[in-house]
């Protein structure tokens, strides 16, 4: 009865750019599917930050409307709001409805696991095997909840390198499969997210590579930059840069280990016979910056190097060896898995399938030309140690010299367009400025020069998609 069900693969990285050169590294990965598959090369996260884009991935919801504002309980992330009205339509629910066999490994929300959210003892609904992380993105000294049950790992590289723990139980998973029903996989594992430790066979490895000199690498945003960017410093020290340096190697480390995990799994279902009736699909929850207007490292800033993520799939169907254009989002994923999967997709979903494009370049999907970028900004109710020029409750991730990456009023809207016509985005923020920005991306792809009209203007433009 399951004859003509495909398998399915996703392997989805944590906080892994493209602006940045982030796939150059993945040399096996890139020659996987670079032959045998589609390369979406204008790819976008909703919402640049971890929790808010896995719950759109999930969901298939813009954030405003599955409520996952942040990455913590009271902003939504994994809470007992979000376990009982979304997490619960989750688009693998469906699958497991419809008789697949379903497993899910590494980094799931980053609240996952704790206390007074369902501990360890959650297994959000439709995953049959579940190895989900307790927390945010880690390599080593870490907890999982093993279906249920709390597994501890150590820092033994050969034993406990999250990435490598990802993989085998991957491995073994497929192992286990055979012909009575179809599979789902959902792979997560921590790289290239901070604290950024490879595992020690790749320690010294691009020993002579830096992070790539943006013409918005370590320049303050200037007068003409939402407040955050304007508290920047107009120029980053050299051990600024030296970090920012190092920080850009150990990434690409990381991703050597995803590399080596994807190429045994591509080998395994090759081994298997399952490659031609399986869709592998890589990609990653948010881009990152390394320097961009003097921010040192983070995501949640809604330009291009926050906002673009890789996306590659392969499978029955699929056509070889090409690029698409067409502009396409995190909250697509959803619905793209159960098309493919030959399941209605949920009229409530806001992403829209583009399994058409895989298959057939002169299908037009819907006339998509723009969509919606939002970001809820955080702050600490705590003084920021050593740094008396911040009040409690303006800003967040301060990690150097005073340099923060979020504040509260890094709140924003953006409409981004995109299409033969037009390559535009222009942002409103929730701050008490009435601020906006805004950036012809043809002409200024590096965004340099604010060209916002008025507050007016980009409101009417900004808020007419959400109405
Ligand atoms: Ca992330």
């Amino acid at each position: 009865m399951f004859f003509n069900l495909p398998n399915f693969v996703v392997i989805l990285t944590d906080d892994q750019d493209v602006a940045l050169a982030g796939l150059t590294p993945m040399k096996k990965t890139y020659s996987i599917f670079k032959k045998h598959g589609a390369e979406f090369t204008n790819m976008f996260v909703s919402t640049p930050l971890c929790c808010p884009s896995r719950a759109s991935i999930l969901t298939g919801k813009y954030a405003h409307n599955h409520g996952v504002q942040n990455n913590s309980i009271s902003g939504n992330c994994n809470s007992i709001n979000w376990q009982n009205n979304y997490e619960n339509k989750a688009f693998i629910t469906y699958f497991k409805r419809k008789g697949y066999s379903t497993f899910y490994a590494g980094k799931y929300l980053n609240q996952y696991g704790g206390k007074g959210t369902g501990g360890v003892k959650h297994i959000p609904v439709g995953w049959d095997k579940w190895i989900g992380l307790i927390g945010n993105s880690c390599y080593y000294n870490y907890s999982l909840s093993v279906d249920g049950k709390l597994v501890k790992h150590g820092s033994n590289p050969e034993k406990d390198y999250l990435t490598n723990v990802v993989v085998d139980y991957a491995l073994d998973f497929l192992s286990d499969q055979n012909e009575t029903a179809p599979f789902f996989m959902f792979l997560s594992p921590p790289a290239p997210h901070a604290p950024f430790l490879p595992h020690p066979q790749y320690k010294n490895r691009f020993s002579n590579k830096s992070a790539p000199r943006t013409p918005n690498f370590g320049i303050g945003g200037g007068k003409k930059k939402h407040w955050l960017l304007r508290q920047t410093p107009k120029t980053l020290s050299e051990s600024e840069i030296r970090n920012i340096d190092d920080v850009f190697r150990n990434r690409w480390r990381t991703l050597l280990s995803v590399d080596d995990g994807v190429h045994e799994i591509y080998v395994k279902l090759k081994r298997m016979g399952l490659l031609e009736n399986t869709y592998i699909v890589f990609t990653s929850d948010n881009g990152f910056h390394l320097g961009q207007f003097s921010l040192p490292w983070d995501k949640r800033q809604l330009y291009e190097f926050d906002i673009r993520v890789p996306l590659l799939i392969r499978g029955p169907g699929v056509r070889k060896n090409i690029e698409i254009k067409h502009p396409v989002l995190n909250i697509d994923l959803a619905p793209t898995f159960l098309e493919l999967g030959n399941i209605p997709v949920p009229k409530d979903f806001d992403g829209e399938s583009f399994a058409p494009y895989l298959k057939n370049s002169k299908e037009r999907l819907s006339n998509r030309t723009s969509f919606i970028i939002e970001h809820q900004g955080e702050s600490t109710n705590e003084q920021i140690p050593g740094c008396p020029q911040y009040k409690p409750g303006e800003v967040h991730t301060c990690e150097i010299d005073c340099i923060c990456e979020d504040s509260w009023n890094n709140t924003y809207i953006c409409i981004r367009k995109l299409s033969d016509e037009e390559n535009f985005i222009s942002c409103i923020f929730n701050d008490n400025e009435n601020f906006g920005e805004a950036y012809n991306i043809t002409k200024d792809p590096f965004q340099m020069k604010n060209i916002f009209p008025s507050f007016e203007f980009a409101f009417h433009h900004v808020k007419r998609p959400l109405l």
